[in-house]
């Protein structure tokens, strides 16, 4: 293919510009947008022209026009940013002869020199600045952004300063200071630790002034704090060099001996978090947090958000300058893993928004050991961030002054538009994936090239020597000196007994303590005064007068204050009082699931649409002028990235109600890395309590496999040593009553409630006034309705199984079969349950009922935890699917269910509930001893 094929002005004849041109000066909006840009800077130039020019010279301005719009589109494709490869090979390149220019023109003066920023200039001059400017030791992408205002900030920022900035001596001893460190480190481990896994960062060593930059610049434009999240890669280093964890505490985590008290099992050694107050060079304090994490990369991308989201909101007064997130992503997680999606695409949004996050990437073009060729199908593995039209700046990892030039311009652009900015970190990694790993299994040529590849710290020693600013003596004494103050902390690290894990964000933390076993039977006084309850119900059930509102919300609105008259409280009652009172009580609430607002199943009506309008009136922000906010909010369609912000989220508000509604039960399993990986082990690994409830809603009610079941089973199998609270309420004022606790507790666990969903309108499932105000919250509930001596039978079941028994029990006025309620699964009231146990002396056999197949639902759980009592259990067949999509069959199985309870026996002793064994069939001798054994038990 001919070169000029591909060239843009070239080969389009002059009369068609023309053409387009009259058409841009009738309406510019009637050319296409880059049309739009380059008539933009044509006209810009052409102030300066005499409209006398020559038709040539007209044409070839229009083409040096034409050169700078191609250098700022597609400058970065041809940049000299990796340190250890040649880069792949683009078309077309920016050869002049591609746009209709040649080095005949190359000391012709154009005016289009002024859209650059330097004036009419020979095209020789043009074209350097050009090169300089776009295609350097930085790419930039960013010619996709739509805002004119960021993109003239842009590229007036980095083509009036052709790409870089000039550092003084004192700031360039400052940068080698860090370098010096950032290398020293590692090769400090690397001898004293051989063999150890540290995931070093050599060859990423920029990584520490960069981030260094960040903290500085961002201080000097008013953040106080910087949230970041960060993988394995160079995290140690992070920790030492930039957070300045004392050197010793890291050492003494290499050699693997006791956690002090407060952490049980813990984590290795490169997961771990820590907070620090650190002073900048100017004298301000800011602080820096590192969030633990766990080996599932990119999880914390989305608690580093929620994390920084509650900070804006309570520390912050809602002033995203205050605050900057960070997240430092692996190439090849950042390009692969679908979380970032997900993150990237809530953070513009009202509910999530952070005020941009400054994103590195520590692109050392490996995965594993999968190569970029096969990690990723796009260009560049930050591509994911264009869904934004975020700036991407691919940097030279060893150019350290482009490095922290970049920096100070995502800065400025985050501080000033409140966007993502992306920093592609071009670079290598000097050992295998770990240090024990051998690089040249997989990539023998790249690690060739590594092999003798001088480190950052010494090609900028070498700038620095040429410039006279430091001799070669002075540069060994310093790399010698802090070598051996590394030797004074390892041996000062020998003198310590345990290993210190700093709880991560222990100051809010304060006046909250562990969960002991005890707490969840303890019983708090979360009764609400009479007074109180009708005055935040009339607050939330008033609709403002001077607005309209379609009718059914009127209605909806009146049937909620009928049912406050008739003192029958449903499911939104109860759960919108608890937040109501807890308002008023100075709690703040923060709600956040897919359809949230008005509820999957029409429930909550937490916002009312103002008819005709998109606004919407919130009750609950209207209650008084003294209470807590309020907020509330439809998330984006995810749950893996809404979980993990939800969970940072109360992670910094330890004293707010934060909760995580998953649309149906099922879709948790989204985020079951986010269970797994903090809400259920947070606290044994990190000493990281949390106070997150999530709304699960479960219930089989024929609505198929996927909209039955929130796999109870799955929760209860990580569930231990009070690490969550479970529960599953079947009244309005058990629910009231929990959150409630959980709120009024002083220490914090995860609350997990699985939600109903028929029971939200079931008549028979309200609570009354006084439950809200006397009452308290019920492990278990007891049957009401029974004379204790008449029970021969007592059936233990969970959530909303018991309106089914508890209809067929009136039915058939079965008043010697007790209906048990577990409302609280774990940790499991035994003690609770043995009470009513024991108190049913005649009763003959003892059930545990549930919808679940037997392989699912609390069965395996209440198996182990009720081994003593030993219930019977009855279920549907095991199966691999939680439900059927069939109404019928499901109908089928539900009433076998019920019938099992209720079946009389067959056998001789007609009349005795004596047990399911007693099937027809059964021999005389069979059935005799099972009434025996049933007795005996
Ligand atoms: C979700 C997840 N899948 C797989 C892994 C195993 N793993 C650990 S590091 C790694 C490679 C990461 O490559 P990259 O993101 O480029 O970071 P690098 O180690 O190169 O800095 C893999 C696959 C993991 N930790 N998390
Ligand atoms: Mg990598």
């Amino acid at each position: 293919m001919k070169q000029d094929e591909f060239s843009f002005l070239g080969n389009l004849d002059i009369e068609t510009i023309e053409a387009l041109y009259r058409d841009y000066q009738k309406d510019p909006n009637s050319v296409e947008k880059s049309w739009q840009q380059f008539f933009r800077g044509f006209e810009f130039a052409r102030h300066e022209f005499s409209p006398q020019l020559p038709p040539e010279t007209l044409d070839k301005e229009f083409k040096v026009i034409n050169l700078i719009d191609a250098y700022r589109k597609r400058g970065h494709l041809f940049t000299k940013t990796n340190p250890v490869r040649t880069r792949r090979k683009y078309f077309p390149t920016l050869d002049l002869e591609n746009y209709g220019l040649g080095d005949d023109d190359l000391d012709t003066v154009f005016h289009a020199g002024k859209e650059i920023m330097i004036g009419p200039a020979p095209l020789r001059t043009i074209v350097d600045h050009l090169r300089q400017t776009y295609a350097s030791t930085v790419g930039a992408e960013y010619m996709f952004i739509r805002n004119p205002e960021k993109l003239l900030w842009l590229s007036h920022r980095m083509e009036s300063t052709r790409n870089v900035t000039t550092y003084s001596p004192e700031q360039k001893k400052e940068i080698f200071m860090h370098l010096k460190k950032a290398v020293g480190f590692e090769k400090f481990i690397h001898k004293k630790f051989v063999g150890q896994k540290r995931f070093s960062l050599e060859g990423a060593e920029v990584l520490i002034p960069a981030l260094i930059a960040t903290i500085e610049k961002g201080s000097a434009l008013d953040a106080r704090e910087f949230m970041i999240g960060m993988a394995h890669r160079g995290r140690l280093n992070v920790l030492a060099n930039v957070m300045q964890k004392p050197y010793e505490n890291i050492f003494k985590e290499f050699e693997g001996e006791a956690y002090e008290e407060g952490i049980s099992l813990g984590d290795v050694k490169y997961h771990l978090g820590y907070v620090n107050d650190i002073k900048t060079i100017s004298g301000q304090t800011v602080r820096l947090n590192l969030a633990p994490n766990p080996s599932h990369l990119e999880a914390v991308s989305p608690v580093i958000e929620g994390l920084s989201r509650a900070r804006i909101d309570h520390k912050y007064g809602g002033d995203f300058r205050s605050l900057v997130p960070v997240l430092i992503h692996g190439d090849a997680a950042i390009a692969s893993q679908g979380v970032v999606y997900e993150v990237i695409q809530m953070v513009e949004l009202a509910g999530y928004k952070t005020g941009g996050t400054i994103h590195f990437v520590i692109n050392n073009q490996v995965g594993f050991t999968t190569n970029y060729l096969d990690g990723r199908s796009s260009t560049y593995c930050t591509d994911v961030g264009k869904v934004t039209k975020a700036p991407i700046f691919h940097v030279n990892g060893d150019e350290v002054e482009s490095m922290l030039h970049t920096v100070e311009i995502a800065m400025e652009y985050r501080q000033r538009f409140h966007s993502d900015v992306f920093i592609d970190i071009l670079c290598y990694r000097k050992y295998g994936h770990n240090e024990g790993d051998e690089p040249r299994f997989t990539q023998p040529l790249l690690y060739k090239a590594i092999a003798s590849h001088p480190n950052t710290r010494d090609i900028y020693a070498d700038h620095l020597l040429e410039e006279g600013i430091y001799s070669k003596e002075e540069i060994l004494q310093f790399e010698r000196d802090y070598n051996d103050i590394l030797e004074g902390k390892l041996a000062a690290s020998k003198e310590l007994k345990k290993v210190y894990i700093q709880r991560f964000l222990k100051e809010d933390w304060k006046g909250f303590r562990y969960a002991s076993l005890s707490d969840f039977s303890k019983h708090i006084d979360t009764g609400v005064t009479r007074e109180k309850l009708l005055k935040v119900a009339g607050q939330m059930n008033r609709l403002p007068e001077d607005k309209k509102f379609i009718d059914k919300i009127i209605r909806l609105v009146e049937d909620r204050k009928k049912s406050i008259t008739e003192n029958r409280l449903d499911w939104a009652m109860g759960e919108l009082l608890a937040y109501g009172t807890l308002l008023t009580e100075g709690f703040p609430v923060r709600i956040s699931g897919q359809d949230s607002i008005r509820g999957t199943f029409s429930h909550r009506h937490a916002g009312f649409v103002i008819e005709d309008t998109d606004q919407q009136y919130i009750p609950l922000k209207h209650l008084d002028e003294a209470q807590a906010p309020f907020e509330i909010y439809n998330s984006p369609l995810s749950e893996y990235g809404v979980l993990g912000f939800e969970y940072g989220y109360a992670l910094a508000v330890p004293g707010g109600l934060t909760v995580w509604e998953a649309q149906f039960g099922d879709f948790h399993n989204v985020a079951q890395v986010i269970f797994d990986q903090y809400i259920s082990s947070a606290e044994e690994k990190w000493g990281l309590m949390n106070g997150l409830v999530c709304y699960l809603p479960h219930g089989f009610e024929g609505q198929g496999p996927e909209h039955s079941s929130a796999r109870i089973e799955r929760f209860l199998s990580m569930a231990a040593r009070n690490n969550m609270h479970i529960v599953n309420c079947t009244t309005p004022a058990n629910l009231f009553h929990i959150l409630r606790k959980h709120l009024y507790a002083n220490y914090r666990t995860p609350l997990i409630i699985f939600t109903p969903k028929s029971l939200l309108r079931h008549p028979k499932c309200v609570s009354t006034l006084e439950d809200f105000e006397s009452d308290t919250f019920h492990e278990v509930i007891d049957d009401p309705d029974v004379d204790v001596e008449e029970v021969r039978r007592v059936v233990y079941c969970s959530g909303k199984v018991y309106y089914d028994l508890q209809a067929r029990k009136e039915e058939f006025k079965a008043r010697d079969i007790a209906l048990v309620r577990i409302e609280q699964l774990h940790p499991f009231p035994i003690r609770e349950v043995q009470k009513i146990h024991k108190k049913y002396r005649n009763n003959l056999l003892s059930l545990w009922v549930q919808e679940e197949p037997v392989n699912m639902g609390p069965w395996r759980h209440i198996q182990q935890e009720m081994a003593g009592i030993r219930p019977e259990p009855v279920t549907r067949q095991a199966s691999g699917s939680p439900a059927t999509g069939l109404t019928k069959v499901h109908l089928m199985g539900q009433e076998e269910i019920i019938q099992k309870v209720f079946r009389k026996c067959d056998c001789e002793l007609k009349n005795i509930y004596c047990g399911l064994q007693c099937v027809v069939g059964s021999s005389r001798k069979e059935i005799l001893k099972q009434h025996q054994y049933f007795r005996k038990n």
